[in-house]
């Protein structure tokens, strides 16, 4: 019998609304034996959050997600709030004994992420971070293919996140829609928010990273205040670029920036195997870019696999075959796996402890940045 699982959201922004939208349609395509319902929404802005719960159907407003924690209807806390409150809110979720799912990156370092897996885990409760891109069906492909084993050993690994949406010294920091300028609300900059999804992917697809080095750099020094308007020095990093060594043996190269003209969203990822080559493009994500070395001499070549098929990841659930999806389908399918895992009692990753991992790797690539030195991060060490 279907149960039901009562979602309380914290924030109402862009994430807020993706994970929503993502609540709303899984039960409708999924069979995972349960059906969410949207029970309330907590913010401090109680207009907002009142034409969020409205425009998402909520059942409640809350003005504080305390308040949100404390009721007994509510099964699962929902955190889309800026990464300064992730650690606060999750803490006191599982100690209320609330499923948690955290909005990535899991902390702003690795020392305040810690505590949260240790409260999830002594409170026992099903746990998540949204690290959307690895549940869009063309990467879960490329982790089958990985897996099968068709690309043999692998040498290179290959990412990049790009954007250009802070170019302009006069987008402020701080605030509602520029916290992520801010490194007191952030933690970092793109190393947080954007390389920290090509880390998750990476490691999910190639394994661990044993050593890096990176360049960091911030481009604009100073930045006005979103909310007081006076000029503050900014602390964020604006581009990363990093190498690293996989304990598989593999090269890996990162790069990330909001400084490139053109770019708003470039996520690309290649994978370089002694028998292939695999490549994904966010702007073309229903697609995967395969080179098989295998292929007699005068066939070889770069095929392109249209993920679009009831055999792909997640597809069967969707359209007839050759009709496409999207971004928010992969946060549909990251609800799903997790619903899921409630019913088989196999936790869907990235749980906490996973992404700690990520956030361990963002700190040392924060940390390389100002040294200039590698970091080792084999067994634990950092
Ligand atoms: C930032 O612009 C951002 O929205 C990130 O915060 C998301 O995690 C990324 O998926 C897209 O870019």
């Amino acid at each position: 019998m279907t149960k039901t699982l009562n979602v309380g959201m914290v924030g109402y922004g862009f994430m807020a609304r993706a994970h929503s939208n993502a609540w709303s349609k899984v039960s409708h395509f999924f069979d995972t034996g349960y059906r969410p319902v949207l029970k309330a929404v907590a913010a401090r802005n109680t207009q907002k959050a009142t034409a969020f719960a409205e425009q998402w159907g909520y059942e409640a407003v809350e003005s504080d997600w305390r308040r949100l924690i404390e009721r007994a209807d509510i099964d699962a806390i929902d955190i889309c709030t800026p990464n300064d409150s992730h650690a606060e809110i999750a803490i006191a979720a599982a100690k209320a004994g609330k499923m948690v799912l955290c909005e990535k990156p899991l902390a702003r370092t690795e020392a305040e992420g810690k505590p949260m897996v240790e409260a999830v885990e002594a409170a026992g409760v099903p746990n998540m971070v949204w690290y959307n891109y690895r549940r869009v069906p063309a990467v879960m492909l490329v982790k089958r293919m990985i897996d099968q084993g068709l690309l043999g050993h692998i040498y290179h690994y290959r990412a990049k996140f790009l954007q250009d949406w802070t170019i302009s010294p006069d987008v402020p920091q701080g605030g509602a829609a520029t916290w992520r300028l801010d490194v007191e609300s952030a933690g970092s900059g793109v190393t947080g928010d954007l390389l920290a999804h090509c880390l998750d992917t990476a490691i999910w697809l190639n394994g661990g990273i044993d050593s890096l080095t990176a360049m960091t750099e911030t481009f604009v020094k100073q930045r006005k205040d979103a909310t007081t308007g006076a000029m503050r020095d900014v602390g964020i990093d604006d581009a990363a670029a990093v190498m690293t060594r996989f304990a598989n043996g593999s090269l890996g190269t990162f790069e990330s920036t909001r400084y490139a003209r053109g770019h708003k969203a470039a996520y690309t990822l290649e994978i370089n195997g002694e028998n292939g080559s695999l490549a994904w493009d966010l702007h073309d994500l229903n697609r995967v870019a395969w080179f098989d070395h295998r292929t007699p001499g005068a066939l070889r070549g770069w095929t392109s696999i249209l993920v679009t098929d009831g055999e792909h990841p997640y597809l069967g659930k969707w359209w007839v075959p050759g009709l496409i999806i999207g971004y928010e389908h992969s946060f549909v399918h990251q609800v799903a796996d997790f619903l899921e895992g409630l019913s088989n009692g196999k936790p869907a990753a990235p749980t906490f402890r996973d992404a700690l991992e990520t956030t361990r790797i963002c700190d040392a690539i924060i940390a390389s940045g100002r040294s200039g030195q590698w970091v080792d991060l084999a067994d634990g060490a950092t």
